[in-house]
């Protein structure tokens, strides 16, 4: 047992001097101010640290097989990265081969992640529409806890799908009462500014936030908008990047679509400028999807938060070294897309979030961990600090500082796109279902101790039937 004394227990919904006693099995056995310490119960002193729930990351590609590579940090050196930041909990993405088996991929990923040091989920990729597909989505959401899946609206000629999987998908995927994800940008346009760019000889990193640009990701984010509503289905876009998303997100909300959005901690602090240099293997270490943006952009993706307009944050943690971002010296296309950032979100958050008052740090914690377990049906096992809960904890001192580097970071990459960053506000101590992981600066990760967090709808059939009804006739919720 641990029991964890003396700070400051801060949750979505309160805060309060209080301790809190890890039970062996993983769970908090008891919250409140003075416990006693059970005969045997280890001791960590909280005192000047806020005790949080840890932090839950659900976007991350672990050793994912993309662009003709593999991410370099696999489901152990990320998670254990993880860690070392205060993130106890990740959701990462199952992606099925060309016309393959969801399930076949599923059992592959479960396979991968039993190294994992920290608790994980998935989401699972639909690329394809077939019987076969409808079939296994219903297997997934019944028998193995999946209750999202994952669309890619770009990547032409590879995991894209159309407006018809699509309306397919986030129809079946509504009647099961599980939660599609969307990456929102127009792929077929994505594809044509590519081919125009290198037609121009401009192959460089910079075309590929040219190729890529903001009207690109509003388009798609309104058109899935439209699709869900046709349905009167929810739905979850992934790392919102600009204004032009947001905003319609926002206008989509006002009209009473269940519509979320998430963040990325990458795409809040980093600019384009990045991409406006002569460096080029610095320019094409930012090649991610979306890019990133133009300042004002970054003050939307602020609003957006502090307003709940966007809910969640993530890092799309996709780790390529140099040699693998050399694929695309000649060619901006075939630098594999992606940037680490598992480590350094919640510190980014904290400095950049509530040390600049954007936001409060109940908020923090919404934004970190509860919303994410609510959104995808972790809750209240994770993302709250009460007993029953799993004991994920991060204990946050909030005036330590620390300047962001590769040559310190956990991370299994050559890079971070934080570099030289100093942040203020820092993981402590890391607690991962009662065991301490992370303390003071020393990683105590164990390879296998992560367990997959099985994640099952709600009441499927009733909220599909109120919400559809409310689609077919805006009376009804009147
Ligand atoms: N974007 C990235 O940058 N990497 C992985 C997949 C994605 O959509
Ligand atoms: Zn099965
Ligand atoms: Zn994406
Ligand atoms: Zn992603």
């Amino acid at each position: 047992m641990l029991l964890v004394r003396g700070g400051t227990v801060i949750t979505a919904d309160s805060s309060q001097p209080a301790d809190v006693l890890c039970g062996d099995d993983g769970a908090i056995l008891a919250v409140g101010s003075g416990l006693e310490r059970p005969t045997g119960a280890q001791v960590l002193d909280a005192g000047g640290l806020l005790v949080m729930p840890g932090g839950i990351d659900p976007h991350t590609h672990m050793e994912m097989p993309f662009m003709g590579e593999v991410a370099s940090d696999d489901f152990f050196t990320g998670t254990a990265a993880g860690l070392a930041g205060g993130t106890t909990s990740i959701i990462d993405f199952v992606i099925p081969e060309q016309g393959g088996s969801l399930i076949d991929a599923w059992r592959a990923w479960r396979s991968k992640a039993e190294k994992a040091a920290a608790d994980y989920g998935f989401h699972v990729a639909v690329t394809h529409w077939d019987e076969r597909v409808s079939e296994e989505m219903g297997e997934l959401v019944r028998d193995h806890g999946v209750s999202s899946f994952k669309h890619f609206m770009a990547y032409k000629g590879a995991l894209m799908v159309d407006d018809g999987v699509l309306m397919r998908s986030l129809a079946r995927a509504f009647e099961l009462g599980a939660l599609c994800n969307i990456h929102a940008e127009n792929g077929e346009a994505v594809a044509w500014l590519q081919a125009d760019l290198l037609a121009h000889g401009l192959t460089g990193p910079a075309s590929h936030a040219a190729s890529r640009p903001p009207l690109v990701e509003g388009e798609a984010a309104q058109r899935v908008i439209a699709i869900a509503g046709v349905h009167g289905a929810p739905v979850y876009i992934v790392h919102v990047s600009t204004e032009d998303a947001t905003r319609a997100i926002a206008e989509a909300r006002a009209r009473g679509q269940r519509v979320y959005g998430e963040v990325l901690a990458q795409h809040l602090v980093i600019d384009d400028s990045v991409y406006k240099t002569d460096d080029w293997l610095s320019s094409a270490r930012h090649v991610m999807s979306p890019p990133f943006r133009p300042r004002h952009h970054l003050d939307a993706l602020w609003a957006g938060l502090a307003s709940g307009t966007l809910q969640t944050t993530a890092t799309d943690h996709c780790c390529f070294c140099e040699g693998a971002k050399r694929k695309g010296e000649n060619d901006f296309t075939k630098i594999p897309n992606g940037t680490p950032g598992i480590e350094d979100r919640m510190s980014v958050l904290w400095d950049h979030g509530v040390r600049t008052g954007r936001l409060t740090p109940q908020e923090f914690v919404a934004v970190t961990s509860t919303n994410t377990a609510r959104i995808f049906n972790m809750h209240p096992r994770k993302g709250l600090i009460a007993v029953g809960a799993d004991a994920d904890l991060v204990l946050w001192d909030p005036e330590g500082s620390r300047t962001i580097s590769a040559a310190t970071h956990h991370q299994n990459v050559d890079y971070n796109v934080f570099e030289g960053m100093t942040v203020t506000g820092l993981a402590r101590h890391t607690i991962t279902r009662g065991v301490l992981a992370w303390s003071d600066g020393d990683l105590r990760a164990v390879r296998g101790a992560g367990r997959y967090v099985e994640r099952p709808c709600g009441n499927a059939d009733m909220m599909a039937s109120t919400l559809r009804a409310a689609a077919r006739d805006p009376l009804v919720v009147a």
